[in-house]
């Protein structure tokens, strides 16, 4: 008995399809509505903060099925264009061999087996770029891998040999699965504070982690830096290398690096907010309407927009001066080093109104001006127990996260 199927276009934008069943229809429209969605969102987002995706600490193996099915799902959108052009080039071959029904059937078979090897291709391809970034995801592999098995044997067992249109089935049904898993869990990440996979620039492939603030001010805040009242503090008087890489701990202190800030500030406008509290507990803040750091050549010159807050201004001085580390004197101070003489790393002038990345001197010190002090706020003999730096795209709405 042979199964010629019908043909059903289009289900999206180009694509013509074999039905095997007004299931399998719907599966796949929302499959590829899905990929879509996703991939738009991640033009919107450039997978900043919250576009990422979320980091668990108690499973890596679910972060890296995130990125990974996140990836496979970009890639479903990009091979669709293929796949439409297969399936289109099936279909002249069944018009052209109506009259012969056995030649059609085989045609039919290569194509599903195209389809197949097409799709297999996409989840080898995208794991093993995924390997190159974050070699954790190798063990992900393995169970994609085995998956891929898996899904082999369901259709050598539940498929006869000779039906493609089932085959097809099978396969769009095990990816809409996968599609619309990873995107549940891409929604429940998102509310969360904590260690997120983005990717840093536009386009470009290479991921990494960074800590994402999802509380202050309607969340969506990718975290620069922050000092913390913790037993043992970080060392933040280091020398260019240092500040150029970013050093400490993405969940305690930490400054991201200046490399990566500039990287994150280059393809959009971006709000800069920097949270402080003294040891009683109150807070402040400053934020500012703009905010880019120039690339290394151009000594991570700072760009800084217009101040709203509550803490004082205690940066704009600084707008357009260029980087200064206790090794590499940038700033508009001419009788010294500004970093040398007030203990941090910094976009220091002549020398600074805050100074983010002094000693940890905790409260009031008789020292001037090198504690984690903001002058317009405690001034310059008060070291603040808490500091936080961090931005988010300007105009950011947290209705953009649900
Ligand atoms: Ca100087």
């Amino acid at each position: 008995m042979v199964k010629t199927g019908k043909f059903v276009e289009p289900l999206a934008a180009g694509l013509v399809f074999y039905e095997s069943s007004p299931e399998d229809e719907r599966q796949l429209r929302d499959m590829i509505q899905s990929a879509v969605d996703v991939a738009i969102r991640k033009q919107l987002d450039g997978l900043r903060c919250p576009g990422g995706i979320r980091k668990r600490q108690a499973s890596l193996q679910s972060v890296n099925l995130q990125s990974v099915a996140d990836d496979i799902s970009l890639q479903l959108v990009d091979t669709k264009e293929t796949i439409a052009a297969q399936l289109q080039d099936t279909r002249e071959a069944m018009r052209d061999t109506v009259a012969a029904v056995e030649d059609s059937m085989r045609q039919l078979e290569l194509a599903a087996q195209e389809q197949y090897d097409s799709l297999l291709k996409s989840v080898v391809d995208v794991a093993e770029i995924a390997i190159g970034t974050q070699q954790a995801v190798q063990q992900q592999l393995g169970n994609l891998t085995e998956r891929i098995a898996e899904l082999g044997r369901n259709v050598s067992r539940r498929e006869p040999a000779d039906d493609p249109d089932m085959r097809l089935a099978l396969l769009s049904d095990s990816f809409y699965r996968f599609a619309n898993n990873s995107r549940q869990q891409l929604r429940q990440g998102f509310t969360v504070s904590g260690e997120y996979v983005i990717r840093p620039e536009l386009g470009r492939a290479r991921l990494v982690s960074v800590y994402c603030d999802m509380a202050t001010a309607g969340g969506g805040w990718t975290v620069l830096q922050r000092r913390a009242d913790l037993p043992q503090h970080e060392d933040f008087f280091r020398d260019w290398d240092d500040y150029q890489r970013g050093f400490g701990n993405r969940s305690a202190e930490f400054w991201l690096g200046n490399e990566l800030i500039h990287q994150l500030t280059r393809d959009r406008r971006v709000t800069l907010r920097l949270d402080m509290s003294d040891l009683d507990g109150e807070r402040r803040y400053a934020e500012y309407a703009g905010f880019a750091v120039a690339p290394g050549s151009d000594q991570y010159r700072l760009t800084v927009g217009a101040y709203t807050g509550t803490a004082g201004d205690g940066l704009s001085s600084a707008n357009g001066v260029g980087f200064t580390t206790r090794d590499t004197d940038n700033d508009l101070y001419g009788a010294g080093n500004c970093a040398e003489l007030y203990k941090g790393g910094w976009w220091y002038d002549a020398c600074h109104n805050g100074n983010p990345n002094g000693l940890y001197l905790r409260g009031p010190h008789g020292s001037y001006a090198d504690g984690i002090d903001w002058r317009f706020w405690r001034g310059f003999h008060y070291s603040l127990a808490t500091m936080e730096i961090k931005i988010r795209p300007t105009g950011f709405r947290p209705t953009q996260l649900r």
